[in-house]
């Protein structure tokens, strides 16, 4: 098959209509700095370890004795090698799950590892993680649960966030770098029957104060949003943006909310990417008899075109065994994840131009015709998300012919098609919030 000249390719391109011209010049929400590194890490690893990993539970209820926490074999830089063969760029520890339980020796309660006879009283495994992070090049991000069912005060709402507070405190002070604080929003009754008032500005305001360049994960940011499921599956449609009045504090419930949270909203006034988080395993702790039901690597790959793919970034839960490591089989699905994105996305197919522009249609001819099967394309987010509909087409022949066609871009956003020998591919934006900036288009062979 004939390869297209410039001219007959530049004649194909412009052969469409121009882009509708929309607010040009209309102030919209943009990326921080510390947002847009979120986002290009586009994979961190959850670790969910605790008390749990030794009761067989998901949820402790605060009773457990810290003398059970006793892994034997604790390697936090087996862990961090982990994230790094699977191309994680960044880690999510929970140093305090629902239980209470504290991973690193705190002087807000003796419920912790300080009680327990792991490194004989004397370990701390939020220095371990943060050691093993900074030893491997990953950024280091925690979770503290709000809901505390050990902590005597929860519930008495101005005694606990200051307990809280404290603890949000140590854990930002002592470890360096905190590059994502995670708040989940699980809200229950405290000893007094009562339920929790959390008082989110104080412990955002906190956040900032002590690691001005970390974002804060929630329901509600406010940096960065939860995406409204734990299958791993962004929206189809996912705005980076979103009307803050929509999801104002976490745990709330209701269509329009979780609406919200998966999609994002177009005509939103902050800049509140999603983040998906998922679990390898049915469960967020390591359990017995889920070591044969670990995700496989097809399962894992999927999960890179459903949530990177759709303008997200994927938390990835990998829970440490009783030893104190992750799982052989966890391992190796993950090291295997990470040659067959390697392999899929290694070698794009190499472009004799790529014209691109704001006015018409972005595009790339291919040296020579070649078969596809994956199409990527990419908004310059640093000057916000612009595309709300689009469509992507390839050059067969002649002929230009749809291959895909969707809402919004953003950050990434990857197509699956059949795989298809062309000699061009051209995206064409039907509609869009503002002027877009140039899209960049890359092609890649079938899988
Ligand atoms: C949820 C928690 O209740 C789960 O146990 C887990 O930590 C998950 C990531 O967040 O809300």
């Amino acid at each position: 098959m004939a390869t297209l000249s410039r001219r007959e390719l530049l004649a194909a391109l412009g052969a469409l209509p121009l882009l509708p011209r929309l607010g040009r010049g209309a102030s919209r929400p943009i990326p921080t700095v510390s947002q847009l590194l979120w986002q290009r890490d586009e994979l961190a690893l959850f670790i969910h370890f605790g008390v749990n990993t030794f009761t067989d539970r998901e949820w402790g209820d605060g009773r457990e004795s810290p003398s059970i926490f006793a892994p034997d074999a604790l390697d936090a830089r087996q862990w961090a090698r982990t994230a790094r063969a699977a191309g994680a760029r960044a880690r999510v520890l929970t140093p305090k799950h629902h239980d209470g339980f504290c991973l690193w020796p705190t002087a807000t309660t003796r419920h912790s590892v300080a009680s327990s006879p792991w490194r004989g009283g004397q370990g701390d495994l939020v220095r371990e993680f943060t050691d093993a992070c900074r030893a491997e090049g990953l950024r280091a991000g925690l979770y503290l649960s709000p809901w505390d069912q050990n902590a005597p005060v929860y519930s008495d709402s101005p005694r606990y966030d200051r307990f809280y507070c404290d603890q949000l405190t140590e854990l930002l002070t002592r470890y360096g770098p905190i590059h994502e604080v995670w708040f989940d929003g699980a809200n229950g009754e405290g000893p007094n029957g009562k339920r929790q008032v959390y008082d989110w500005p104080r412990y955002w305001g906190l956040v900032r104060q002590l690691q001005p360049e970390a974002v804060m994960f929630s329901d509600a940011g406010p940096d960065v949003r939860w995406i409204g499921n734990e299958r791993g599956v962004a929206g189809e449609t996912n705005w980076s943006t979103v009307d803050p009045t929509i999801v104002p504090r976490p745990g709330m419930t209701g269509d329009e909310v979780m609406r919200s949270l998966t999609e994002g909203d177009r005509d939103g006034t902050v800049w509140r990417p999603g983040e998906t988080d998922t679990s390898i395993r049915p469960g967020w702790f390591w359990h017995p008899d889920q070591d044969d039901k670990v995700r496989s690597v097809d399962d894992l790959v999927e999960l890179h075109f459903t949530s990177v793919g759709r303008n997200s970034k994927l938390l990835l839960n990998v829970p440490p065994t009783r030893h104190g490591l992750l799982h052989d089989t966890d391992v190796a699905r993950l090291t295997a994840m990470r040659a067959r994105l390697d392999a899929q996305f290694g070698r794009p197919v190499p472009v004799r131009e790529a014209p691109i522009t704001t006015e018409g249609p972005a595009g790339a001819t291919f040296e020579r015709p070649t078969t596809i099967g994956v199409v990527e394309l990419r908004e310059e987010i640093e000057s916000g998300q612009r595309v709300a509909r689009h469509r992507v087409e390839v050059l067969r022949g002649t002929t230009w012919h749809e291959v895909g066609r969707g809402t919004t871009i953003g950050y990434k956003r990857l197509y699956r098609i059949d795989p298809v020998r062309a000699s061009a591919v051209r995206v064409h934006v039907d509609d869009a919030v503002l002027s877009p900036r140039p899209i960049a288009v890359a092609s890649y062979p079938p899988a």
